[in-house]
């Protein structure tokens, strides 16, 4: 990390602030573990509110402070009163304004001073202090940087819960590619706070409901190959989510499926959003095959090499079909 930045930071925070700690939309465990684990580490210094822009699964519920969170789609007046007063504000996990939806416009519009902390690719110039570092598994880690950085000391189980959590997540257990030697440390000085793991990982990965458990049946059995490709993909229809009683988050890492399969390098997933009359799209690769740009380039999206999401305003049929014939184009450009 940038050591002038962070001298910045420090000597601003050295006095009583009013701060907010915003994620991305529907956060996920990196990007909430992030706010909450900032959330403790300022609390007794400064007034810090967390604002998440819409709601998060409830699978995060057992993170420590989660309580504390103020949803900015259902308490738009309370946040308001505090994006009216806030002096600093924290975005993390992302990489572009847009990604904090409708909270966006009240982050660019505030006087507060913006400190973005991320690990996504390509970031925007929005913040007036940027950290932005790609080849780091997870914020959650470089949040650990910075929280070692500006007092050690400080860290405690709440923190080192938080931020366990984010790093476990996002490395799928410290076996993405993004995870380094560093990675691992930072995670043993984490579970030196008595960091749980097994509690962790039971809340973030044994907590099927039954109906979740059945539409996970459905969508492997959805699963098909493009023809002569290393490239699988399957589908849930709205259909499929009424009768699976489908909550959000319902369908994290079903498409990573797809790649427990030998020789498939991309895995894709398309959801049926009939309410928002589009289908929403996750693509999730290895090696070489970088679903980020396919997914910038023909569906509208964007993130890491690895794992990215993208959109679709055509109906099912005709977005398999565009898909199957923009992959075919993408890969003849990219590895013939
Ligand atoms: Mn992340």
């Amino acid at each position: 990390m940038d050591k002038k930045i962070l001298k910045s930071i420090k000597s601003i925070l050295s006095t009583n602030k009013k701060i907010i700690l915003i994620p991305h939309s529907s956060p996920d465990a990196d990007a909430l573990g992030s706010c909450l684990a900032l959330f403790h580490f300022f609390k007794n210094d400064h007034t810090v509110s967390v604002i998440s822009p819409n709601e998060f699964t409830e699978i995060l519920n057992f993170l420590p402070g989660s309580e504390n969170v103020i949803i900015y789609e259902s308490q738009k007046e309370k946040s308001d009163v505090l994006f009216n007063e806030a002096e600093i504000i924290f975005t993390l996990d992302f990489n572009s304004l847009g990604r904090a939806k409708n909270v966006s416009y009240k982050i660019s519009k505030s006087s507060a001073k913006v400190i973005m902390i991320d690990h996504h690719e390509n970031p925007d110039d929005y913040a007036d202090f940027m950290i932005s570092n790609s080849k780091m598994s997870s914020t959650s880690e470089m949040i650990y940087d910075f929280i070692s950085y500006i007092d050690s000391n400080k860290i405690d189980n709440n923190i080192a819960t938080c931020l366990y959590t984010g790093i476990v997540a996002d490395t799928g257990s410290f076996r993405f590619p993004s995870t380094t030697s560093r990675t691992l440390l930072v995670g043993s000085k984490l579970i030196d706070h008595d960091v749980d793991v097994t509690y962790i990982f039971e809340k973030l990965h044994n907590n099927f409901q039954f109906d979740r458990l059945k539409l996970l049946g459905t969508t492997i059995n959805n699963f098909k190959r493009v023809d002569g490709l290393p490239v699988l993909y399957t589908l849930i229809t709205d259909e499929d989510q009424k009768s699976s009683n489908f909550k959000k988050g319902d369908s994290e890492g079903f498409v990573n499926f797809g790649l427990s399969v030998e020789g498939i390098l991309c895995s894709v997933l398309f959801i049926e959003k009939k309410e928002d009359e589009l289908i929403k799209i996750s693509f999730r690769s290895k090696g070489d095959f970088k679903v980020n740009i396919f997914a910038s380039r023909y569906f509208n999206g964007g993130g890491h090499i690895h794992a990215a999401g993208g959109i679709s305003k055509l109906n099912l049929i005709d977005t398999e079909k565009k898909f199957i014939s923009d992959i075919k184009q993408y890969l003849k450009e990219y590895y013939d």
